[in-house]
């Protein structure tokens, strides 16, 4: 079930003031950027962020650039990890995948040699992909299924996916075995089966120069008062969607002031493989540094504010040094309330 809505505050703007921001737009990958989105919700369905109205609307849109097809089936990860999680759906425990769930259709196809089998699918969350894979057999684009999944989970956004084409991420990696020295996998064999352990020489989104905004992407960015990116991975997630072409210029060239929230805390991703991939890109891995590769919006970048972990304070004068407002506050996203002070600390830093 979605979160329930709280009464609307008195939303008239003292003379003078700003009025408070009504439309959000979020630029989400999977489970932390969910986790983010959680918190971030309930905060708002409180009126507990500075300078928006508790009735604001969220626009989620999210990485379609992990999604592959396995055993004939259009699987979603970042789509489905958002859906669940703001839907009350989620394996909380694994940050992915349904709750209650069980595991005999993955057995009988390891039973039959139909790998691969480190790639798990669950019987309630094949449920899922079946519904999803028809409809895209039937002619209908991502979006107008995402939103059919919705009706069902009512997550309290719209979630949209950055486009409806397809966009598949590649990871190159040393292999002395071939020719060229190096292979790619898919996104989910690096990440699932290799755990991110082998050294990403280079990432390689296909298809993503030639994709589309999803209907309704570009208008919710023209129309946000307040654009937040969530502390999912600069690279894969929050980097993909910036790739699709026409996104970042809408995000830079649109009304709204953008803030982000670091992923990176000390030397280390939170949750992920943003340091591997930050590697890759020859970005250093420090919150300042993630900050200063997405750059300030009045510099041809995408921000305008930015928040970096309480421990990460030392940061706080190179970011602002860049031409982006910067706080620093406690970043771990412990349990929805903890979030939600983030959420708080991050509109707070570019509304008031
Ligand atoms: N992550 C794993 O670590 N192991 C899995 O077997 C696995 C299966 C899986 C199935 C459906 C789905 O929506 C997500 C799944 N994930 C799994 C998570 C996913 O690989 C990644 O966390 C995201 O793609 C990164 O955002």
């Amino acid at each position: 079930m979605g979160v329930s809505h709280a009464p609307s505050p008195d939303l008239t703007a003292p003379d003078g003031a700003t009025p408070a921001a009504r439309s959000i737009v979020a630029l989400s990958g999977g489970v932390g950027g969910a986790r983010f989105l959680r918190g971030t919700l309930s905060a708002l369905r409180a009126g507990a962020l500075p300078g928006v109205a508790a009735d604001a609307s969220v626009t989620v849109v999210a990485n379609t650039a992990d999604d592959w097809w396995i055993h004939g089936l259009k699987v979603c990860p970042d789509l489905d990890t958002v859906m669940y999680t703001l839907g009350g759906g989620i394996d909380v425990e694994r940050g992915w995948g349904r709750d209650g769930e069980t595991w005999a259709t993955s057995e009988e196809l390891a039973a039959y040699g139909a790998g691969p089998e480190w790639f798990g699918l669950g019987d309630r969350d094949i449920a899922t992909h079946l519904v999803r894979t028809q409809m895209v057999e039937a002619g209908y684009p991502l979006s107008a299924v995402t939103a059919a999944l919705c009706r069902r989970w009512e997550p309290d956004v719209e979630l949209l996916p950055m486009t409806d084409d397809r966009v598949e991420t590649h990871i190159a990696i040393a292999d002395p075995e071939e020719a060229s020295g190096r292979r790619t996998v898919h996104f989910q064999e690096y990440w699932v089966r290799m755990r991110a352990q082998v050294p990403a020489e280079a990432v390689v989104v296909v298809g993503l120069d030639r994709a589309t905004p999803a209907p309704g992407v570009l208008e919710a960015l023209a129309g946000a008062d307040l654009v937040m990116l969530p502390p999912s991975n600069p690279v894969v997630s929050v980097g993909t969607i910036l790739g699709v072409p026409g996104l970042r210029e809408a995000l830079r060239e649109g009304p709204a002031p953008v803030v982000g929230v670091s992923p990176i805390i000390g030397a280390s991703h939170v949750h992920g493989m943003a340091r591997q991939l930050l590697d890759s890109l020859g970005v250093e891995v420090s919150a300042g540094a993630v900050a200063r590769h997405y750059g300030a919006r009045a510099a041809g970048g995408v921000l305008d504010g930015w928040l970096v972990a309480d421990t990460d304070a030392d940061q706080v004068a190179g970011v602002e040094a860049a031409g982006i407002a910067c706080a620093a506050v406690p970043l771990l996203m412990s349990d929805d309330a903890a979030t939600g002070r983030m959420a708080a600390a991050a509109t707070e830093l570019v509304l008031r």
